[in-house]
C-alpha cells in the first residue's frame, strides 16, 4: 500500500537536520495561472528559495498521495492537466481516499506542511471574504485554517477582488496577526495599496521572526500572515484594478459561477482584461514572496 504522505528525499533530509524548508502551494499552478506561466513560476519560485539556501517543498495531491516536494515531471503534469481538483480542508481526505490528483489551496497546503513539520509557506495571496458575502456566505476556508494551524504564510495580502475590509476584520476576530513587511498598508495583491492600515508592521525579516517565535512561546494557536507588497515596478493602480474587477465580477454573476470556481474565473478574466498586466505582477510577487519566505525560514532555523 502506498503511504498517505510522501516527502521528497531532499525535503526529508533537510527537515531531519533542522535545515530551513519552505512550503509552496499548488492551486496557483492548477487553477491560478495559465500554462506555461504556471510551470515557469512554480520552478522559479523553487529556485528563489534555493538561492536563499533553503529547501523548497511544493505540495500537491498526486493520485491520492500527499506529496511534500514535487519532482519536475509531477509539476509538468499538474500544470497541464485540466482535470485536477482544487483541494481545501473539506475535500483533502476525500481526494486522498479516492486516489484523485489536485492542487492544494492555502488551507490544504498549511495542513500538509504542518504534518510534515514545515513552518514557513510562500504563496501569492490568501483567500478571504468574498464581496457579497452576506448573500453567498462565501468565505475562504484559508481564514479558519490560519486560525488553527501554526504555519506562517508569506504573501501579498489578499486579492482586491475580495472584500478586503471584511477579510481583515475576520482575521482579527480569528486571532490571526497580519504583519506588514516594509509597509503599513495591507497589500491588495496586484497593487500595493488597499486603503487599509495595518496595526502591525516590521522593517526586517528578523523582526518578523521574533514575533513568530514569541507567538509560539505564548502557545498562541494558529498561523500568521506576513504581508509583502508586490514588486513596485509591475504593480497596477487600484483604480484600473477596480474597473477590471467590477467587469469580471458582473460577468461571473451573469454566468452563474459560484463556490470554488469563483476565484479561478476572476483571476483569469482580470488577466485578460488587463492585457496580461496582472499576470506579470502575479508571477513577480510569487517569486518575491518565495525569496522572503526563504530568508524567514533561514532566520527561524538559526
Ligand atoms: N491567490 C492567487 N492565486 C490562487 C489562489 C490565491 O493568486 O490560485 C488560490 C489559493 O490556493 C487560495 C485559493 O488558497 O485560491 C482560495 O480559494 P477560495 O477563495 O475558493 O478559498
Ligand atoms: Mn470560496
Amino acid at each position: 500500500m502506498t503511504e498517505l504522505i510522501a516527502l521528497a528525499p531532499q525535503v526529508q533530509a533537510a527537515l531531519a537536520e533542522n535545515q530551513p524548508v519552505v512550503a509552496l502551494e499548488s492551486t496557483l499552478i492548477t487553477h491560478g495561472l495559465p500554462f506555461p506561466e504556471n510551470l515557469d513560476c512554480a520552478k522559479d519560485a523553487q529556485d528563489q528559495i534555493r538561492a536563499q539556501e533553503a529547501t523548497p517543498a511544493t505540495i500537491a495531491v498526486i493520485d491520492g498521495q500527499i506529496r511534500i516536494g514535487l519532482e519536475d515531471e509531477e509539476l509538468e503534469r499538474i500544470s497541464q492537466d485540466d482535470t485536477t481538483h482544487k483541494l481545501s480542508r473539506h475535500d483533502l481526505a476525500t481526494a486522498c481516499a479516492r486516489g484523485l490528483t489536485g492542487g492544494t489551496t492555502v488551507a490544504a497546503t498549511m495542513i500538509c506542511a504542518r504534518k510534515a513539520g514545515i513552518a514557513v509557506f510562500a504563496t501569492g495571496g490568501i483567500g478571504g471574504v468574498h464581496r457579497g458575502w452576506n448573500r453567498t456566505l462565501d468565505v475562504s476556508a484559508d481564514l479558519q485554517e490560519l486560525a488553527r494551524t501554526p504555519v506562517t504564510v508569506v504573501c501579498s495580502g489578499a486579492k482586491s477582488l475580495l472584500d478586503l475590509s471584511a477579510t481583515i476584520e475576520m482575521l482579527e476576530t480569528l486571532g490571526v496577526p497580519v504583519v506588514g513587511l516594509g509597509t503599513e498598508e495591507l497589500p491588495a495583491f496586484f497593487s500595493a495599496q488597499s486603503g487599509i492600515t495595518l496595526h502591525q508592521f516590521v522593517d526586517t525579516v528578523s523582526e518578523a521572526a521574533n514575533i513568530i517565535q514569541t507567538r509560539r512561546e505564548l502557545d498562541l494557536s494558529g498561523g500568521e500572515v506576513l504581508a509583502v507588497p508586490p514588486p513596485e515596478a509591475l504593480a497596477v493602480t487600484l483604480s484600473d484594478l477596480e474597473n477590471w474587477t467590477q467587469t469580471a465580477l458582473t460577468e461571473s454573476q451573469e454566468k452563474g459561477i459560484t463556490g470554488k470556481s469563483v476565484t479561478p474565473y476572476l483571476l483569469s478574466r482580470i488577466a485578460e482584461l488587463s492585457g496580461g498586466a496582472t499576470l506579470a505582477v502575479n508571477t513577480a510577487l510569487i517569486l518575491n514572496n518565495a525569496t522572503i519566505a526563504g530568508r524567514l525560514a533561514v532566520t527561524l532555523s538559526q
